[in-house]
């Protein structure tokens, strides 16, 4: 039987402990281009009650949208999980707000977006429809955050912070989910400064 050992269920308990926030944006801000938005942001995060455990480097990457938009930049990072997932996303969506986010069209551009990965593990089925078809209007919680395994502009940065990661539902590890990626959906993505 394929069934999991003690150490198995160690290890993957252990990789899930964290809270993961992806951060991504393509527009400029009072702050600066949309990498010092990143930045900024980022800073930011201790005055929210956010404690930032680690940040991944920030990345270049190409737009996955319908839109005709710049190009983004995405990091990762683990925070402290003072909160519930569904209080610390409200407090993620108020830090977007001091960064002038503006929901106009789903996948368009922004300043900047917080995005609730992972949440210790806990799972949250995703209802309904997503993505740009779903309309500009809120959607209940889902976690994991249900576009992250065919995501090379998340799974990049999560590697490089959680390389003992593994996705709640699946079980797959970053490695897997990075392996399985189309060679399109990591195209063009690079770390600034090399
Ligand atoms: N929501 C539900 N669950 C979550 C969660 N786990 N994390 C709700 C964050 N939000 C969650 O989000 C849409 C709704 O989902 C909100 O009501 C939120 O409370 P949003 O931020 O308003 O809209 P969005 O970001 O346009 O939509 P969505 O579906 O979250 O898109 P994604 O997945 O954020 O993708 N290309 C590059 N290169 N880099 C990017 O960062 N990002 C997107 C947006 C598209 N293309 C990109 C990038
Ligand atoms: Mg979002």
């Amino acid at each position: 039987m394929g069934g999991l050992s003690v150490r198995d269920i160690e290890r993957r308990s252990a990789a899930t402990t964290g809270v993961l926030v992806a951060l991504g944006g393509n527009l400029a801000t009072a702050a600066g281009g949309p990498r010092q938005t990143l930045e900024a942001a980022l800073l930011m995060m201790p005055a929210f009650g956010i404690r930032v455990r680690k940040v991944a480097p920030i990345y270049r990457t190409p737009p996955l949208s319908i839109y005709i938009q710049q190009n983004y930049v995405n990091t990762v990072m683990e925070v402290e999980a003072a909160l519930p997932p569904a209080a610390l996303l409200g407090i993620l969506h108020r830090v977007e707000t001091l960064f002038e986010r503006v929901r106009r069209d789903r996948w368009g551009p922004r300043t900047l977006d917080l995005d609730l990965l992972d949440y210790r593990g806990l799972i949250m089925p995703a209802l309904g429809r997503r993505g740009p078809e779903a309309g500009v209007g809120p959607l209940p919680l889902a976690l994991p955050h249900p576009g992250l395994a065919a995501r090379g502009f998340v799974l990049l940065p999560l590697r490089d912070i959680a390389p003992g990661w593994h996705h709640p539902v699946t079980g797959e590890s970053v490695e897997t989910l990075i392996g399985r990626l189309p060679a399109a959906a990591l195209r063009g993505i690079e770390r600034f400064g090399g």
